[in-house]
């Protein structure tokens, strides 16, 4: 497979390698495409996009190496040269306010941010990405689709989208790799995302791609390589560049997998999406996990557990996650969320919980409402996994009783665990969609 991907890209090679020598126009400069051309499947074969890869050598990305990469959109070679000490951490976000959903993976130097969460959650990105982008180089920046408590936090309260937003703040001067689902929601995502946060970085020498691009011609092999260990695979769902009813089942969906661990991430996939995936991606045939690797798997949807969620059981056989999270805010009125008041828009539900911890075991799955930000680890050999939370430091805590719950006493507890679960907000999903 790789050898023949090999042979089929040197062929390419020759006259798009001699149409860049004649034209002496560096393609990586012109190849973002228009913010008017998201979602257009027209493009995609655009010769100035297809030609990046054989010509990458001009792209300041990372290190050079032969191409190991399938993905005719993103980096050539590897994208990251491991230092000594580096190991793979994967933080998801104390969120605020509805849903919300915002997770860095960071290896060694390289970082890949996936959405933002919620407005009220910017004050905290920008922080949490201060603190952990040291080189000041975001490497991937991937929205998973246009729902506010995924894009909101991308503008604080200082620098406007027009002026990159809360990566700016973050003190950020550059994004290397963009990544969306190439639609479009109205002029409040319009706005603030792709003409406005988008198009700065573009701007500033990001490479931006959709999905649909990203596994073009690639459907089982649209691999970005980080390192020898560390990977990305986009996950081809059917539904990109295809607008749904519900636009979380337009979300970009991938598998970071480094070692023998793999963390799909899904962002607001239901059952269409998931679907999709299962039909694709078969785990005999053409597998994104190999058998035997440990699966960490973010619930879909904030742990949905309505009748069209994508946490359902036939989804937890495919992935036999050993490790799960869900991302969402603790939903508070007047100060503080009283558990025994239950909401429906409080997620995650208690059955979705249910079916992903039938799988991980109730003392593996675990959420940033109660934990705070969750911290997950790999040691340098791949060998070793832990989780654990920070403490809710933001947003609203929650009461037991009248009386508040300490974020300390909840700070490692799985969810299963908490006082929250145990005492009644914790409620299952009914139909329909919410
Ligand atoms: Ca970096
Ligand atoms: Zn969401
Ligand atoms: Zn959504």
């Amino acid at each position: 497979m790789e050898k023949e991907f090999n042979r089929k890209t040197k062929w390419w090679l020759l006259p798009l390698l001699a149409l860049f020598l004649a034209s002496c126009v560096n393609p990586w400069g012109t190849s973002a495409p228009s913010s008017s051309n998201e979602g257009s499947s027209a493009e995609l074969g655009s010769s100035s996009a297809s030609s990046s890869p054989a010509v990458a050598t001009s792209s300041s990305i990372g290190v050079s190496s032969s191409s190991s990469s399938a993905s005719a959109y993103g980096p050539s070679g590897f994208m990251y040269e491991k230092k000594d000490g580096d190991h793979l951490q994967v933080f998801a976000l104390e969120m605020t306010g509805t849903f919300g959903d915002s997770t860095l993976f960071k290896y060694g130097d390289w970082e890949m941010l996936i959405d933002a969460g919620n407005p009220s959650s910017s004050g905290q990105v920008r922080d949490f990405l201060k603190e952990y982008v040291t080189d000041h180089e975001l490497d991937v920046l991937l929205i998973t689709h246009p729902h506010s408590d995924h894009f909101g936090g991308l503008v604080a309260s200082g620098n406007r989208a027009e002026e990159g937003g809360v990566l700016t703040d973050a003190g950020i001067d550059k994004v290397d790799y963009i990544v969306d689902s190439g639609m479009t929601n109205g002029s409040q995502y319009d706005d603030c995302w792709i003409h406005g946060v988008r198009e700065y970085w573009i701007a500033h020498g990001a490479q931006y791609c959709t999905a649909a691009q990203a596994v073009k011609d690639h459907l089982y092999d649209a691999v970005w390589k980080v390192t020898s260990d560390v990977s990305i695979q986009w996950l081809n769902t059917g539904t990109y560049g295809k607008k749904q009813s519900n636009l979380n089942n337009n979300s970009v969906c991938l598998n970071l997998r480094a070692g023998t661990y793999d963390f799909p991430m899904v962002g607001d996939a239901q059952d269409i999406e998931v679907d999709g995936i299962m039909n694709t991606y078969s785990r005999l045939l053409h597998p994104f996990i190999e058998s035997g690797d440990t699966v960490v798997f973010k619930a879909c949807h904030h742990g949905s557990g309505t009748a069209d969620s994508g946490n359902s059981g036939a989804f937890m056989n495919y992935l036999e996650p050993s490790y799960g999270w869900a991302s969402s805010g603790i939903i508070a009125n007047n100060g503080a969320q009283e558990a025994s008041t239950p909401s429906t828009q409080q997620h995650p539900y208690r059955n979705a919980v249910r079916a992903i911890a039938a799988k991980t075991g109730d003392e593996n799955f675990y959420w940033n409402g109660t934990n705070g930000t969750i911290d997950m680890s790999l040691s340098e050999d791949f060998e070793g996994f832990a989780i654990g939370g920070e403490g809710r430091k933001y947003g609203y805590g929650y009461n037991i009783g009248g009386v508040l719950v300490s974020p300390e006493s909840e700070r490692n507890a799985p969810l299963l665990s908490t006082e929250w679960a145990t005492t009644g907000a914790f409620i299952d999903g009914g139909g329909g969609s919410l």
